[in-house]
């Protein structure tokens, strides 16, 4: 069997000087060749030993560092012998670009893009004598991140990010969404707005549980009449009754509120009228729901259907109707709307909210992205798969 032509794209002249291979043909699994090879000089002074039978081939030993991202970029070091001027470099069958022949024993060159798993390096001396190190490197995943969930990513609040925070000494007068959408929050008022704290090392956002919030007075995390998958993902903590981390006014209004002894999804019916007796979680959850440590907490509110994940475990939540309506727009953090109140009292450190269906593994991450980030890895399930590492 053979392996893909190795096509050699003249190198432009990176330490050393000028000197231009051109190369064509297949290499077989045994070394020898098909087709023509030609090397050439370009009027340098280094000149070309191609052609000859002399020079033995060449030898990888290893290649470091021996795994690197699958979106290529990455610097690598050859280590072998045998290594001539000219010498072409592929992993994984791609072109490895900015070769350099350092010397006999070592090639310097960064990675093409490539596909997740371990591939062979192979060397190919200008004699097209070649090398090949099998598994001699390995393409992994990138780490997961939020802007991998495009526009999904509804809102994204992160206390942590300090060019999203406006202050005034301690207070926070805004807090900047990351989403990319622009649905920013506020408070004018001194005395309403939350003040700068930490959560497990980071920066967080303190809520006083009587009239601090911060507002988005103009849009909704969404708009119209909406009905679709609302996913709220936050990293909070609790002091007391913890009331309302977040209500949305727009679209089919959610209220994420702690109330009685009732915490969960909440819709509104259009004149205000809270429904929340249809989405009671039971009293097991509410009471790991009072713990005041850090939470990991995602509801998910399709439909009818609500779900909750605490901690990334599923949690049972009652289902009942969801409505939806058009309300005034605009959406808060840390408070009911309008003039409910029933203020957040705790800290609030990341808020994300997505609104398509999110298949097991985009939650997870998120779950595994949020626990990492604040050390919350502890509270994750034993067979979480980010437990160990983050997505
Ligand atoms: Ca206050």
């Amino acid at each position: 069997m053979g392996i893909p032509p190795i096509q050699t794209p003249p190198q432009e002249g990176i330490g050393y000087l000028g000197f231009l291979p051109l190369q064509r043909g297949s290499v077989r699994w045994d070394g020898t060749t098909e087709g023509s090879t030609t090397g050439s000089t370009s009027g340098s002074t280094s000149g070309s030993t191609s052609g000859g039978t002399s020079d033995p081939a060449p030898t990888i030993d290893s290649v470091s560092p021996s795994s690197g991202l699958a979106s290529g970029g990455t610097d690598i070091t050859l280590t072998g012998t045998g290594f001539l001027d000219g010498a072409s470099v592929t992993v994984g069958g791609s072109a490895c670009t900015s070769v350099i022949v350092v010397s006999e024993t070592e090639i310097t060159c960064t990675t093409p893009s490539g596909s997740v798993g371990a591939v062979s390096v192979v060397v190919t001396n200008s004699d097209s004598q070649s090398a090949t190190l099998n598994s001699g490197f390995t393409y992994t995943a990138p780490a997961w991140a939020p802007e991998d969930l495009g526009s999904s990513l509804a809102l994204w609040l992160d206390a942590d990010d300090a060019s999203t925070l406006t202050l005034s000494g301690s207070n926070v007068t805004e807090w900047r969404d990351k989403s990319g959408g622009g649905k920013h929050v506020a408070q004018g008022s001194a005395s309403q707005q939350p003040t700068t704290t930490t959560f497990n090392g980071r920066t967080s956002l303190s809520f006083d549980g009587t009239n601090d919030l911060l507002e988005n007075a103009t849009v909704g995390i969404t708009s119209g009449s909406y009905s679709g998958s609302f996913n709220v993902f936050y990293v909070a903590t609790r002091s007391g009754v913890a009331g309302t981390l977040l209500s949305e006014r727009s679209g089919g209004v959610v209220a994420i509120s702690q109330w009685a002894n009732l915490w969960g999804p909440n819709y509104l019916s259009s004149d205000g009228t809270n429904l929340w007796s249809n989405h009671t979680i039971s009293s097991t959850v509410f009471d790991q729901l009072s713990s005041s440590g850090g939470l990991v907490v995602h509801v998910h509110v399709s439909g009818s259907r609500d779900q909750l994940w605490l901690n990334g475990a599923s949690r049972t939540v009652d289902s009942g109707t969801a409505n939806s309506i058009t309300g005034p727009a605009g959406f808060r953090i840390g408070a009911r709307e309008l003039s409910y109140g029933q203020n957040w009292h705790g800290k609030i450190s990341e808020v994300m909210v997505t609104t398509s269906s999110l298949d097991s593994n985009t939650r997870q991450s998120i779950e595994g992205y949020l626990a990492h980030k604040w050390g919350l890895t502890g509270s994750l399930p034993a067979d979480h798969p980010y437990k160990a590492s983050a997505p």
